[in-house]
């Protein structure tokens, strides 16, 4: 080997190889995005490593992240923009220009908006959030109101929990805290660098527990104490341990005094969760429901992690959420130093400490006069406290055409099976009259389109991002976009030009509106984009401790509603204003559906569809596969890998077992995103949170049998 070779073999950047390292970010998974360096040759992306100056992950990258050049080199990525020539899912598409697919865009929306109104337009994202104020944007100028993400499932009803207590989103205040209490919380799978974080408070002295059904990286390397409940119990859990610390006077009694309103109905309700009946409820033994109460009292102050998604994804998930926070209230552990604090979101759900103006980009435009989004009527406390619409009801608006009709949808990056009922969601989206679909690759919602669009990669465009600690970058592509894809903020701007729709801004293109979303941070786009890391916004708002202990919060009452006046005031008998507990499966058991199924939670290499596409990602994992405890597979006679089915009265998938002792006896665990074996045909439309639309993915009861061709 020639020493040119050597070094082209240990992709060495330098002059001989021609290597060069470039920086960007990691934008396939969350919200926390990591800091990429790029080594890139004549173009093209040859290794990818974690950037060492990054305030996110320091050097470090995930299996996801460093599978990145298998997922921008995909082979299903979209090359040029379609329309479609066969009939709807057949998948007969013909290359068309990015003219020809704009203008054609633009009449049948603009037809549409004048035969129907705007409102006849659904606008709808999946998981990927970095092109959202564009869209939401544009959807107010075009007139409407019908603007959809994937926060109907995600998140948001978690948000949703603490507005009504508090009046807006909290998160914990990990540094100053004793005692960090992990609902649901497993980050070494879905959010590393907040598992490294944890380490770092655990190693210098810091408690934690973990409440999981499960025994999870998580539990073995920090929980001090697990709680393994039964999954959708944690509402009953929570209740119980406020019960115990009330009856025991460990409570804050000045703090319930001058803070907090509806104490006395709640510590009323609470009774009936006595440690006898908690247990029954939760399945965790008594002693450790004490251990956990005299922790929560002697090692704080106590911060929390309330999930995006897994307390949320349950019928009773809204008010589960609700009862986790009544416990850090009556403990005083609210707006206080090494509690929860509350988060002023900065851009794109992240509190980065600093002012930017993604607010106002997106509310300028607001329409004055317009019919009420798509779903109106059906969540009430999703009515009252989101600003899209909960597009669990959009299949069945389509279908019905009641209380107005829905003829488009603009999906941008949309997955049609991260709902209940895939299949149906396709059936009601081929009843529109038009479907324009924007994505990296050739999803099977494209198929169904009618035009489609190709986007590129993080990698592939300039990406602006905030972080907490006050940091904000704005990335240069490290190559070029492949094929003739182009980024979504792009395309939203461009296609503006195409609408009815009276928008200077977004008419002046992608550079304008990021030069109007910093205004006002004290940096420009060129020193952004010039810093090879993340720069220090100058001019932060740091928050204090205690303001809304001081100022009131932002509820009806200005204080902390154990007893929810929202709620109250809504007229639906059926809402209680209390953070009742109630059984999330809501039914009966029937014998045929013996077990308990959880889908989704996360696995460290896939994030819900992306990665099963991904060979190396894939080939750890190659087939779905439920996790099952052992004893409950020599009940049915199979073994590790053995092929069975699930089945539920709304459908069946075909999976591999995994045996592992970390599932509890009754309960099983499936991975989501799965084309072949989807863990949501087995869930009906209609299971779903009545206050919030969010659907119960985490709580089926189903039954297992072997399959019969192995
Ligand atoms: N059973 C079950 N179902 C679930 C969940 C669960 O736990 N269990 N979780 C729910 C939750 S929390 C979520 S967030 C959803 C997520 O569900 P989805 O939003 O369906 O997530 P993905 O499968 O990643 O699909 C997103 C689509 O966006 C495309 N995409 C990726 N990057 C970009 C980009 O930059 N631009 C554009 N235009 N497109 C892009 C991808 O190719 C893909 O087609 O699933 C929900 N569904
Ligand atoms: N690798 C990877 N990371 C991801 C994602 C991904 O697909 N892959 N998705 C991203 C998205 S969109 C989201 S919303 C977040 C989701 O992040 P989270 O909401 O935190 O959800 P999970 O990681 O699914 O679940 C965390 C733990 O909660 C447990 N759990 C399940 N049901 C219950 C319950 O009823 N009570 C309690 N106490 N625990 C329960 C699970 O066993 C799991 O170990 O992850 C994000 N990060
Ligand atoms: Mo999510």
């Amino acid at each position: 080997m020639t020493e040119q070779e050597r070094l082209l073999h240990a992709k060495i950047p330098c002059e001989q190889t021609g290597i060069e390292v470039r920086k960007s970010l990691c934008a396939i998974c969350t919200g926390i995005h990591c800091g990429i360096d790029a080594y890139v040759k004549d173009g093209k992306l040859v290794k990818v490593e974690g950037s060492e100056d990054y305030p996110v992950n320091f050097g470090k990258l995930c299996v996801k992240g460093a599978s990145t050049r298998g997922y921008v080199y995909r082979e299903d990525r979209l090359k040029t923009p379609m329309k479609r020539i066969g009939a709807r899912g057949e998948g007969k598409f013909q290359p068309i220009t990015w003219e020809e697919a704009y203008r054609t865009i633009g009449e049948r929306l603009n037809a549409i908006k004048r035969l129907d109104g705007p409102e006849a337009v659904a606008w709808v994202t999946g998981f990927t959030k970095w092109h959202r104020p564009w869209m939401h944007r544009l959807v107010h100028s075009f007139g409407s109101l019908n603007y959809a993400t994937e926060s109907s499932a995600c998140y948001r009803s978690m948000v949703m929990a603490w507005q009504t207590v508090t009046g807006r989103e909290y998160g914990c205040d990990l540094e100053n805290s004793g005692l960090f209490v992990g609902w649901g919380c497993n980050a070494f799978h879905n959010a590393y660098p907040f598992g490294e974080a944890l380490r770092q408070f655990h190693d210098a002295g810091g408690k934690i527990i973990i409440i999981d059904p499960r025994v999870t990286d998580t539990v073995n390397q920090l929980a001090d104490l697990h709680l393994q409940l039964r999954p959708g119990t944690d509402g009953a859990l929570a209740l119980g341990l406020a019960n115990y610390i009330i009856c025991q006077g460990w409570a804050d009694d000045a703090y319930i005094k001058a803070y907090i309103h509806g104490f006395e109905q709640f510590a009323a309700y609470a009774e009936r969760f006595t440690l006898e009946e908690t247990q029954r409820i939760t399945g965790v033994p008594q002693e450790l429901i004490r251990q956990a109460a005299e922790m929560y009292v002697t090692s704080g102050p106590v911060s929390t992690y309330q999930p995006a998604s897994a307390l949320s994804h349950h019928r009773n998930g809204y008010n589960n959420v609700r009862a986790v926070i009544a416990l850090q209230a009556i403990t005083g552990n609210l707006d206080r130093e090494g509690g929860d604090l509350p988060v002023h979101e900065t851009y794109l759900y992240t509190d980065c400490g600093f002012d930017m103006k993604a607010g106002e980009f997106v509310q300028s435009q607001r329409p004055a006069a317009c019919k009420g989004r798509i779903g109106a009527g059906r969540f009430p406390v999703w009515d009252a406290l989101a600003d899209e619409f909960q597009s669990m009801d959009l299949a069945r608006q389509i279908t019905e055409g009641t209380p107005y009709p829905v003829k488009a949808m603009v999906a941008i990056g949309v997955n049609h099976r991260m709902f209940p009922q895939p299949h149906q969601q396709l059936e009601a989206y081929d009843k529109l009259d038009f479907i324009v679909a924007v994505d990296l690759f050739e999803t099977e919602l494209c198929r169904h389109a009618d035009i489609v669009l190709p986007c590129c990669t993080s990698l592939e465009r300039s990406e602006l991002k905030g972080y907490e600690g006050g940091f904000l970058t704005c990335t240069t592509p490290v190559i070029e976009p492949l094929y003739q894809s182009k980024h979504d903020a792009q395309i939203l701007c461009e296609l503006a030009r195409y609408l009815d729709v009276d928008d200077s801004l977004l008419n002046a293109g992608y550079d304008a509106t990021l030069r109007y979303l910093i205004h006002g941070t004290g940096l420009t786009l060129e020193e952004l984009r010039q810093a090879p890391a993340p720069l220090e916004v100058p001019n932060q708002r740091p928050y204090t401790p205690g303001y809304y202990l001081e100022h009131g919060f932002e509820t009806k009452t200005g204080k902390i509603e154990l007893y929810s006046e929202l709620i109250a005031g809504m007229d639906r008998p059926d809402l209680k204003p209390l953070p009742v507990y109630e059984d999330g499966f809501g039914e009966e058991k029937d014998p045929r559906y013996p077990f308990t199924l959880a889908t989704g939670a996360r696995l460290a290499h896939a994030v819900h569809s992306r990665f099963h596409g991904v060979a190396w990602a894939r080939s750890l994992r190659p087939d779905p596969m439920v996790d099952i405890h052992p004893q409950d597979a020599q009940l049915l006679g199979v073994q590790e890998g053995d092929w069975v089915e699930l089945f539920t009265p709304h459908g069946q998938v075909r999976v591999r077992t995994h045996l592992t002792a970390g599932q509890l006896r009754g309960d099983v665990d499936l991975y989501h995103g799965y084309a072949e074996a989807d863990v949501n045909e087995l869930i009906g439309r209609q299971y779903l949170d009545r206050y919030t639309g969010f659907p119960g993915y985490r709580q089926i009861r189903c039954g297992i049998r072997k399959a019969a061709v192995q």
